[in-house]
């Protein structure tokens, strides 16, 4: 982007999409580990949008003929993200920078969603252990948070592929996946099938992150109109982010991940971002928070120099 957008800062304290609770609490550590005051120091503008929320904790009730097998908390998970995705469109509508900190990662869900309108090829670059390219029927613990890639596909139950309308929300050839190391089989067949660009962490072993995100943004900058980071915290090797859900060892070290996202900045193609993963309740004196914070920083134009 060449002018400086107003960033839209949406919490959302979520984590009913995850197999543990509190990513829930991500957003406030976050917050209090001065993600306002580090945007501040960059000159951004921040609109802070009210939390995303359930009222009263409580999800509008489904049909009871509703089939949610192996779909843990399918009724949250839908309300939640059909609010989110409201606030994110929005957002996206007044021309601001969508922001998005959770929570878990069933949110890009709505996040998706909220944006898909706003483009005719949205990218995604999707930082994650894992590909979250689940569907009930592969799932192998019912949490929705393994399968908000695959929703946003178009791929898994209507009342979530429908959120927002029933056209999918992303392409295929529109995604590349970065840090992957802990894949179910059926995810793998999918990436396969797909055709799906996937830099496992064997990819950034071998050619260096460096290489590795030259070649990611060369094949999503031309094709796309708007690219989406989605960035779950639990990329990163479990000793720099101890306080995530689903650690998986052999991740991102501390400058593979921050040089991914100054990549990520000079190539002036972001149009909006979430960070999801973050749970206090594991973390170590809240490392895994300020690192966030640094990622964001980092994401939105903070220099070393
Ligand atoms: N693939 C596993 C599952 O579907 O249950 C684990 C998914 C973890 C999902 C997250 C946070 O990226
Ligand atoms: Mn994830
Ligand atoms: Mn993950
Ligand atoms: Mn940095």
């Amino acid at each position: 982007m060449s002018t400086k957008p107003t960033i839209a800062a949406i919490s959302v304290p979520f984590d009913l999409g995850a197999g543990r609770r509190g990513a829930s609490k991500g957003p406030k550590a976050i917050f209090q580990a001065g993600l306002l005051r580090g945007l501040q120091q960059m000159n951004m503008t921040i609109q802070q949008v009210p939390e995303i929320r359930l009222p009263n904790d409580t999800a509008a009730p489904l049909p009871p003929e509703v089939d949610k097998k192996n779909l843990k908390y399918l009724a949250e998970v839908i309300d939640i993200n059909t609010r989110l995705a409201e606030q994110v469109s929005k957002a996206a509508e007044q021309g601001q920078f969508p922001l998005v900190i959770g929570g878990d990662h069933s949110i890009a869900i709505g996040t998706l969603a909220g944006l898909s309108g706003h483009y005719t090829n949205l990218g995604v670059i999707w930082i994650d252990a894992h590909s979250d390219l689940n569907t009930a029927d592969t799932s192998p613990s019912g949490n929705i948070h393994g399968m908000s890639l695959a929703i946003s596909l178009g791929m898994g139950h209507p009342l979530l592929t429908g959120i927002k309308g029933a056209q999918a929300k992303v392409k295929p050839e529109n995604i590349v996946l970065i840090g992957s190391r802990s894949l179910d089989e059926g995810e793998k067949k999918l990436i396969r099938s797909l055709g799906i660009r996937c830099y496992t962490m064997h990819d950034i072993d071998r050619k260096g992150m460096a290489t590795v995100m030259q070649d990611a943004i060369a094949y999503i900058s031309g094709k796309t109109d708007g690219v989406h980071v989605s960035f779950d915290v639990d990329s990163l090797d479990p000793l720099e982010a101890p306080g995530t859900g689903t650690a998986v060892k052999g991740g991102l070290q501390f400058r593979e991940a921050h040089l991914a996202v100054e990549m990520l900045h000079e190539a002036g193609i972001v149009t909006s971002a979430e960070f999801v993963e973050v749970n206090p309740l594991l973390d170590d004196n809240n490392k895994t928070s300020h690192l966030a914070v640094g990622l964001i920083s980092s994401l939105l134009g903070k220099q070393i120099l």
